[in-house]
């Protein structure tokens, strides 16, 4: 028994991930259900180090030192479970199971309880970054037991992304911890797209340009604040050409977003502990606007827009407001992100520090992106920062674009352009800084129609209204 971490599922994931091990001077056992995938991860890439191919699960966990760290890396769901069942009759006291597949981190809680009742460790680990990130650096995000990271930290860190010279991983918290945090960075991701779309959709509507003139816009935002993977893809999905039609290549792509369901489970989430990420909840619903068919068949041309043409005379002020809003409601869904991060580390029990989960998305992930350092920064300076805006520099970085935000989603109502994210976030931006938001009057209807109570402005005290009778107040505590 010589290999020092195993890896079951060898699909692009799991190959990848194995041949990273590998590259990295780990001796790497490698398992997959169909042996197919086994032997030709060692044709392809046996010389990428030293890997022990098994066929059976038997001499897999026969082969790996002990205590041994087998990652799965098989289709979230059943088929995790199934390995599961498959490995732990396999397995001895202190062995550790690592499952860094996209699971729903109930799961991964249950799953964690199960093999600690075995003796065992589980960890549930997110992998950020596709097939290339797992291949060459990926944002790693385990979960799990204390005791566990100590023997998986310094291989995790070893094979993850680097910014500065930092590994991009570190351990979140217990047991689903790590599936949590990986399940918001994609729902910010979710976030982050839907706001450069409707960047997109402004500059093209607005200024009537084409998809290379925006990507060209894109290209020179890369270079500043919004300096991001996903900006630097989108300029260069805007500059390409389609080779059938020669067209551009946006342009024959059908419009249309789909989704496997890490967006629907932040949002589900976030309703589950009353945390409003209305940016992520946004992204979330326009992909499925943009699915509905046939109630968009029996809308087009139908509704009513009423709406003006739209008139951009200044080119250069309009495409910098565009920018300024774009990095506003960027930052409010990132601060949403966070809070919800924090609700479910109260809630159980994880104790996340939130800055080191800006960090290890710096490299690696799809959300990578310059203004991290800034959200690192800002939980440095206040570990319990109740709001991510409120922090001194986002306050300003924010203040500084707030009027151009106003004209680019009052512009996109009067001409009809959706921008769901872009409005949402303005509005949570306006409705967290109220000084008196309008649920005083929502508190009284439902004091009127289901005896709720309410609190009074003037003195403490839970109150109620008998608005049936004679309206007089009783004071309930
Ligand atoms: P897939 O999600 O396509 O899963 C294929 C793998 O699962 C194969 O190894 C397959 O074995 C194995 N498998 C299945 Br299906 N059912 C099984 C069962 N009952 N017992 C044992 N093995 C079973 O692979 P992937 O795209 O490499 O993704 C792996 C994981 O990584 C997923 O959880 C995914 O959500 C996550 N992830 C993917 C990405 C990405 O960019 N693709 C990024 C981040 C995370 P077989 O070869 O015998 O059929």
């Amino acid at each position: 028994a010589r290999a020092q971490i195993g890896v079951t599922g060898l699909a692009v994931m799991g190959r990848n991930l194995a041949r990273n091990f590998a590259r990295h001077g780990y001796t790497v056992a490698v398992h997959n259900r169909s042996f197919g995938r086994t032997q030709s991860l060692i044709a392809d890439h046996g010389d990428d180090g030293d890997f022990v191919p098994s066929e059976s699960m038997a001499d897999f966990v026969a082969s790996l030192a002990r205590p041994r760290k087998i990652v799965i890396m098989v289709k979230a769901g059943a088929a995790t479970d199934a390995v599961i069942a498959e490995l732990v009759p396999l397995l001895e006291e202190g062995d550790i199971v690592i499952d860094a597949g996209n699971a729903h981190f109930p799961d991964t809680r249950r799953r964690e309880a199960e093999l600690r009742a075995h003796g065992l460790h589980f960890v549930g680990t997110g992998v950020s970054g596709g097939e290339e990130g797992a291949l060459n650096g990926p944002s790693i995000m385990p979960g799990g037991s204390v005791e566990s990271y100590e023997w998986l930290g310094p291989i995790f860190e070893d094979i993850s992304a680097k910014v500065d010279g930092v590994p991009c991983c570190t351990h979140v918290g217990a047991d689903g911890a790590g599936h949590f945090v990986k399940m918001v960075h994609n729902g910010i991701e979710y976030a982050d797209m839907q706001l450069i779309a409707e960047a997109y959709d402004l500059l093209k509507q607005g200024l009537g340009a084409s998809a290379a003139e925006i990507g060209e816009i894109f290209a020179q935002w890369n270079t500043g604040d919004l300096e991001s993977f996903l900006i630097e893809i989108t300029a260069e999905v805007l500059a390409h050409t389609d080779p059938e039609t020669g067209a551009a290549f946006v342009d024959v792509v059908l419009d249309r977003a789909e989704q496997k369901g890490t967006g629907r489970w932040t949002v589900q989430n976030a309703l589950d502990l009353g945390v409003p990420i209305t940016g992520i909840a946004e992204a979330t619903f326009a992909r499925a606007l943009s699915g509905s068919v046939p109630q968009r068949e029996a809308a087009v041309g139908t509704l009513v827009a009423d709406a003006s043409s739209w008139d951009v005379t200044d080119r250069d002020a309009f495409i910098e407001d565009v920018r300024l809003a774009l990095y506003a409601s960027k930052v409010v869904a990132y601060s949403q992100g966070f809070d919800q991060i924090a609700a479910a580390s109260a809630e159980f029990g994880w104790d996340i520090d939130r800055g080191a989960m800006a960090r290890i998305w710096r490299g690696g992930c799809i959300i990578r992106a310059r203004f991290l350092n800034r959200i690192t920064e800002a939980y440095e300076r206040t570990p319990n920062l109740p709001l991510l805006l409120a922090d001194e520099y986002f306050t300003a970085a924010v203040g500084n674009g707030v009027g151009a935000w106003r004209r680019i989603v009052s512009q996109a109502a009067l001409n009809g352009v959706p921008t769901p994210a872009f409005s949402s976030s303005l509005a949570y931006y306006d409705g967290v800084r109220a000084e008196r938001l309008p649920a005083n009057l929502i508190q009284a209807q439902r004091d009127f129609f289901g005896a709720h109570t309410y609190q009074r402005t003037d003195r403490a005290g839970v109150f109620h209204t008998e608005w049936t009778t004679d309206r007089s107040q009783t004071q309930e505590s």
